[in-house]
């Protein structure tokens, strides 16, 4: 298997604004004005909506000069700018002109550092080394960062990001999680930054149990050039899994993305149906899927970890997509995520829109999460 990662490239420029998919379930799906599709029509009726400008022809015209990197530090700065906004008043008031580590401020730290989601045990680690380092000294609000980010990072330390590719044939992505956790989007996310990078994809709209979800899913397909391997409502998704892994294979995409419908880890029988889902596209392609993506809400802080224990080990997950963290005060959450589920963390999502996705890394992350004003 070969690490693959899209975003490592020159960074995708921003596509053409799309509506939310909200405003979209609400829209009729021929009546889109769609990025053209040089995949074959899902429908088969010719009606793939097509603009004259399509994502990628803007994206020739409209390269960023930015290195990648940077790029990420400020969307993720600007995706974490609630959590860094709780470290920014009360951290920085705990330690204004420094302050003497006892009990009570030893307290105080440790309750402002939970209050931003990381979690107790992350925040006990922090309190504990700055304990260990400063106690009966005066601690200044550098020390105090420096240690918390040293902390964090072996915490989160991970070996890898990216997706893994298969050696030859299609990459098979399954997408996993709790209802509304934002896999669909997730999904287009993904396929935006694979066509982005030329590589030919197909989509199985595995959840069939929600009628708005197939459209959801064939109007994303419309927009981002890929194509679409659909079922009927209430049919079984392991065989719209099958037939999307199989269309994949015959037609040599790169890769194949399979959605599937939101459940708790709770409901055995949907528990179950995943794995048979999972077995038949192995049927197809033996190694397949390459990865079974689980995709958390960062907004429900504290939550998405209790609501996915166990879900990762039922599913056989690979590794998390980290959904919602613009906007969230509760951005440390992929602290406790990385200690709780021993998964990398290999995407966040930053907003709504196709182009709002990066790859975890950890230092940036760290870096921005405690990139308080001095
Ligand atoms: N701000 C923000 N919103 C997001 C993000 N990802 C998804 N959403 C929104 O979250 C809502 C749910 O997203 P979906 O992708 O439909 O979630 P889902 O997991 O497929 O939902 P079900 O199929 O019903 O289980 C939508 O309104 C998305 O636009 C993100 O990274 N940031
Ligand atoms: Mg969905």
């Amino acid at each position: 298997m070969a690490l693959w990662n899209p975003f490592r490239k020159k960074e995708a420029p921003a596509p053409p604004p799309a509506p939310s998919p909200a405003q979209e379930r609400h829209a009729e799906i021929t009546s889109q004005g769609g990025i053209q599709n040089d995949a074959p029509s899902p429908s088969g009726d010719g009606n793939a909506p097509s603009t004259p400008a399509s994502s990628r022809e803007v994206s020739s015209e409209t390269p960023r000069e930015a290195p990648a990197k940077v790029g990420f530090f400020g969307k993720l700065k600007n995706a974490l700018r609630n959590t860094i906004q709780v470290l920014n008043t009360d951290i920085r008031d705990l330690v204004k002109e420094g302050r003497l580590v006892d009990d009570e401020f030893l307290d105080e730290l440790f309750l402002y550092l939970v209050k931003t989601d990381m979690g107790n045990r992350p925040a006990a680690q922090i309190r504990d080394d700055i304990k260990r380092s400063f106690r009966g000294r005066k601690v200044h609000l550098d020390d105090l960062i420096g240690s918390a980010k040293t902390t964090i990072r072996e915490i989160m330390r991970q070996e890898s990001s990216g997706v893994r590719m298969a050696e030859s044939g299609p990459t098979v992505i399954m997408v996993v999680g709790v209802n509304g956790s934002g896999k669909t989007t997730s999904i287009a996310k993904l396929t935006h930054r694979f066509t982005q990078a030329g590589k030919k994809v197909v989509l199985g709209a595995g959840d069939t149990f929600r009628a708005a979800a197939v459209e959801q899913l064939t109007i994303w397909s419309e927009r981002l050039g890929a194509q679409i391997v659909t079922g009927k409502p209430g049919s079984d998704p392991a065989s719209v899994a099958y037939k999307a892994t199989e269309a994949a294979k015959n037609q040599n995409a790169d890769i194949c993305i399979i959605d599937t419908a939101g459940r708790l880890q709770t409901q055995t029988n949907l528990m179950d149906e995943l794995s048979r889902v999972k077995k038949v596209i192995g049927k197809v392609i033996p190694e397949a899927p390459h990865e079974v993506l689980l995709v958390l809400d960062a907004t429900a802080g504290q939550n998405a970890i209790s609501q996915a224990k166990g879900f990762s080990k039922a599913a056989d997950c690979t590794g998390i997509v980290l959904a919602k963290l613009d906007g969230t005060a509760k951005g440390g959450v992929a602290i406790p995520i990385r200690q709780e589920f021993n998964l990398p963390v290999k995407f966040i999502g930053l907003g709504e829109t196709p182009d709002a996705m990066a790859e975890f890394e950890v230092d940036p992350y760290v870096d921005a999460l405690f990139d308080v004003d001095r």
